[in-house]
């Protein structure tokens, strides 16, 4: 059975651009590991380029973000047409699978490790079902991802994923629209996959500095600290150095920093997101302390350990006074340049997506894409201040921070901190990330939904792929989420969560 998974991509700077950045989607090598050898299997990740529009499968699992399910559903119907069958799942599939269900012949709600061998012989039966359900997560049955078909291509070739979900519950995250759950694999397994991992890049000859890099493409990777203890001093034999995605606590916390950087962590991604204290009470995220973020950048620094940061900016609570101070803030914290300033987005199923919803007052702009719910293009009515001041103050803050000044005063200000502790490599992924982070929007940006430059991505329809202009319409028209008001549509408030609120992560954080 030829058998191709696609992760969905959509450029949210609207340059139409495939890129080769840090991260890149994992679910291609871990649907792929999942599927019996019968499958001839294909990863497109689509980040990097178009799925080869002349094959054709007969299964096609594809995983989009909310922002891109309009290319989801468009690329579903491209193959569909060919005589395919496909699959959605991910976090709009779990969310809204009656959304969904019409553009693609099942979709899946939750984990795919007991859902895609099921799917698989259903599809090879003849009997695939429009709704698979995840029964639940079981760490054990999570198998070696198969990176052997995209290793080559991945700046970071060996990405690792230790643990599901996180105990966190932010109003604005994707994951609390799923329902909060904190799941972590057995150390063993994760060094498992790290050993086998590495067996596989020697094979396809990729150089030997390279195999000891490791991205973990956790969510919260210390989500659980005394298994968080256990990894680290796991992965200290193995003499690696590592990057992963963890909470402000970690930071603040010197001793264990001290660990993190002698078992080989080089690099840490924290949601640093406001400096405004009034969203991060609005936003829920307890564990930031904006009166500690200089320490905490600080200390990580001094210990070897790059902190790479993202901020938001709240259209209800921040106005244009406090966007243009935002320079002074990330000088005087020590981050002096975030990987993002984005926009705090509802993201549909979200807790904040459905307080938005709920509200008297219209607090969408008028006529929003799903497309715009990217987090670079402003969905919410700025409470504030007027649209475009709002707007003008966010560009022209962007144009600061993003300066290449301001780059080059940054790793001034890192190099000599890192260097002073011998850690090379986080020196070298500050220089790598400072080269690349830029703010260039393409002409006719916006960053307004309903009026912001149209996704440039395409899909090649022939003609005879749609059997009436109304059929065409159905499939092509953008997804969207405000009427001309700026009220969410009534079918967006119907969303569903999957997990189970009591786990026992969660009982023994509420305790
Ligand atoms: C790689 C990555 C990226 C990459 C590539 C994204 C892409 N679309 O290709 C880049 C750097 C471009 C990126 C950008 C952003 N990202 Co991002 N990113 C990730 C990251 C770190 C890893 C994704 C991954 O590979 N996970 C491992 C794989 C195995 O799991 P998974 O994809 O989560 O899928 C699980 C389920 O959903 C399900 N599933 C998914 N697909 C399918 C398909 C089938 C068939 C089945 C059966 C199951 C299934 O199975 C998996 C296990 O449960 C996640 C965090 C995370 N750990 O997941 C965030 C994450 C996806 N990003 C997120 C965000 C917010 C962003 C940004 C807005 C950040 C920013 N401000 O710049 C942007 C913009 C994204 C956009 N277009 O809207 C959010 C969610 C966004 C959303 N709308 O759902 C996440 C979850 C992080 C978070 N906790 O907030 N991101
Ligand atoms: S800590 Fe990060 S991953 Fe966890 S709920 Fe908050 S935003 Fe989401």
């Amino acid at each position: 059975m030829r058998v191709a998974i696609i992760a969905v991509f959509t450029d949210y700077h609207r340059r139409g651009a495939h890129h080769r950045g840090g991260l890149q989607p994992q679910i291609g090598p871990l649907v792929a590991a999942l599927l019996p050898d019968w499958c001839d299997v294909e990863i497109v990740n689509d980040t990097w380029e178009d799925p080869d529009w002349s094959r054709s499968y007969d299964l096609v699992f594809l995983s989009c973000v909310h922002a891109d399910f309009d290319r989801a559903r468009q690329i579903s119907h491209y193959f569909r047409r060919r005589g395919a069958r496909t699959v959605l799942g991910g976090g709009m599939a779990s969310n809204y699978p009656h959304l969904c269900r019409p553009y693609f012949d099942a979709v899946v709600v939750g984990d795919p490790e007991d859902t895609v061998p099921r799917i698989a012989a259903d599809a090879r039966a003849g009997r695939l079902q429009p709704l698979y359900r995840s029964g639940g997560y079981e760490a054990d049955s999570v198998p070696v991802p198969a990176i052997e078909g995209v290793a080559h291509k991945q700046i970071f070739p060996l990405s690792v994923e230790a643990t599901r979900g996180c105990p966190y519950a932010c109003d604005f995250c994707a994951l609390t629209a799923l329902g909060t759950r904190h799941e972590v694999r057995p150390v063993k397994n994760v060094v498992r996959d790290i050993l086998a991992g590495q067996a596989t890049l020697r094979q396809l000859g990729v150089a030997s500095w390279k195999r000891r890099l490791i991205v973990f493409y956790d969510n919260n990777l210390a989500g659980n600290l005394k298994w968080f203890r256990e990894l680290c001093l796991a992965l200290k034999p193995l003499d690696v150095r590592w990057g992963a995605c963890l909470t402000f606590n970690v930071i603040a916390n010197r001793d264990l920093l001290k660990l993190m950087y002698d078992c080989g962590c080089r690099s840490v991604f924290v949601g640093l997101e406001t400096f405004n204290p009034v969203t991060l009470k609005d936003i829920d995220k307890p564990q930031n302390n904006i009166g500690k973020m200089a320490q905490a950048i600080a200390q990580a620094r001094d210990e070897g350990i790059l902190v790479i940061g993202g901020l938001i900016v709240s259209p209800l609570h921040d106005d244009a006074a406090y966007i243009r101070a935002l320079p002074e803030h990330l000088d005087r914290c020590g981050l002096h340049v975030p990987s993002f300033v984005s926009f705090e987005t509802p993201i549909p199923g979200t807790p904040f997506f459905t307080r938005m919803a709920a509200s008297e007052q219209p607090m969408f702009l008028p006529h929003a894409n799903l497309y715009d719910f990217s987090a670079y293009t402003l969905v919410l009515q700025p409470q504030k201040n007027p649209l475009h001041e709002f707007l003008g103050a966010y560009r022209e803050t962007m144009r600061r921070i993003y300066s290449p000044v301001n780059r080059l005063a940054k790793l001034a200000d890192d190099l000599p901190r890192l260097l002073r502790r011998g850690s090379w490599t986080a020196a070298a992924l500050d220089v790598g990330d400072m080269h690349a982070t830029r703010f260039d929007p393409v002409p006719g940006r916006t960053f307004m939904a309903g009026t912001d430059a149209l996704p440039p991505e395409v899909i090649p329809f022939a003609d005879d792929d749609f059997d009436s202009e109304s059929h065409r319409l159905d499939i092509c028209s953008p997804t969207l989420v405000s009427d001309g008001e700026g009220r969410a549509l009534p079918h967006w408030r119907s969303s569903q969560q999957v997990f189970n609120l009591e786990s026992p992560t969660r009982r023994k954080m509420a305790a």
